[in-house]
């Protein structure tokens, strides 16, 4: 029996090695990871095969035999063999812990040069916050991080709890409302990945995914005073008459409005909600049907999603009320109805 145990235990973490489980390595640490997990793997598979051997052979060989009545014999226990029961996983259960904890707490150690990233996760997109020069802050729907860069993420959520993961970088952490979670990564390969929710957030769960790129450090820093300049820029001219779609369009893409909408004017392709190409048309329509404006069915949409669903379309669209609100709630509204080809205004 233990004959037939060593050999499939051989046989068992061979085939569990020789798999390839894991994605593109593209941060530091991330070997270590992955060792750590192919260590707990060869602990674990001989031990499930020698379990599993034991307790198939014994169910075969001990099995009652027709006619056979007879109870068994009365067992009343074996303390030698409890000891070694109790004693070789503890060991072993203990010793990986204490390896699990030096790997956590070295992936987890505080970096020379960090830079904070803020993430905030929300129903159904991410939001990704920098440090940008001036003391400004750089606001983006798409993680660029510069390659070799410590990066330390500070995860918030406006709703419910979400999840921070890049498998390509391993780590995953919590977004929990209240609190403030993080995780600290090095990206060390170019390349473009992405953040993933891994925590079923809802009936738009599966589509909250946002593009990763991590880029050489010249093109970072080319990027970050690039978005410092637009915004600069969005912000001068959002509140004059006429710039209203301009400011619109950074109100759709900052409130990550195409994650779950298409809309060929913002270069979004979400497919959870309806399409906005054809808004205007749409507005004029289930507006009428309801007695409002198109410009008042466009408002009512975001504040009070649930208040009248396109038909064919699930019932997932969190409230922006409070979170859209005023000048730029308005310039929303008048870039949707602008670019779908409506009027805008007050329609
Ligand atoms: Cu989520």
């Amino acid at each position: 029996m233990l004959a037939i145990g060593a050999v499939a235990s051989v046989v068992g973490v061979a085939i569990a090695l020789s798999i390839d489980w894991f994605p593109t390595r593209a941060a530091a640490k991330v070997n270590e990871i992955d060792t750590l997990y192919r260590v707990l793997l060869s602990v674990s598979v001989p031990i499930f095969v020698l379990v599993m051997t034991v307790a198939i052979y014994s169910v075969v060989k001990f099995r009652a035999r027709p006619g056979d009545m007879s109870d068994g014999a009365p067992i009343h226990g074996s303390t030698r063999l409890e000891v070694i029961w109790v004693t070789i996983p503890f060991l072993l259960v203990t010793g990986l812990a204490i390896y699990g904890w030096v790997v956590l707490n070295d992936v987890e150690a505080k970096q020379q040069g960090e830079t904070v990233v803020k993430v905030r996760g929300q129903q159904f997109t991410w939001h990704f916050q920098y440090p940008g020069p001036n003391g400004k802050t750089v606001d983006s729907d798409v993680l660029y991080l510069a390659r070799d860069q410590p990066y330390k993420f500070e995860i918030t959520t406006s709703d419910v709890i979400h999840s921070f993961w890049v498998p390509e970088f391993r780590l995953k952490q919590d977004a929990v409302p209240g609190q403030t979670t993080h995780v600290r990564i090095t990206p060390d390969r170019v390349g473009t990945y992405a953040v993933v929710c891994a925590e079923l957030c809802g009936l738009g769960h599966a589509t909250m995914r946002n593009t990763v790129r991590v880029v050489e450090p010249n093109q970072f820093k080319a990027w970050l005073e690039q978005q410092a300049r637009g915004a600069a820029a969005t912000a001068g001219g959002g509140a004059a008459p006429g710039g209203g779609a301009a400011a619109g369009k950074q109100v759709f893409t900052s409130n990550g409005c195409g994650a779950c909408h298409t809309l060929a004017d913002a270069g979004t392709s979400g497919t959870t909600g309806p399409k906005l190409d054809d808004i205007a048309a749409a507005a004029a329509k289930f507006g009428k049907q309801r007695g409002l404006t198109a410009a008042k069915y466009v408002k009512q949409s975001i504040e009070d999603p649930t208040a009248f669903v396109v038909p064919g379309y699930p019932p997932v669209m969190p409230s922006f009320k409070g979170r859209v609100q005023g000048a730029e709630l308005d310039a929303l509204v008048e870039y949707l109805l602008s670019v779908s080809g409506g009027k805008g205004g007050s329609g």
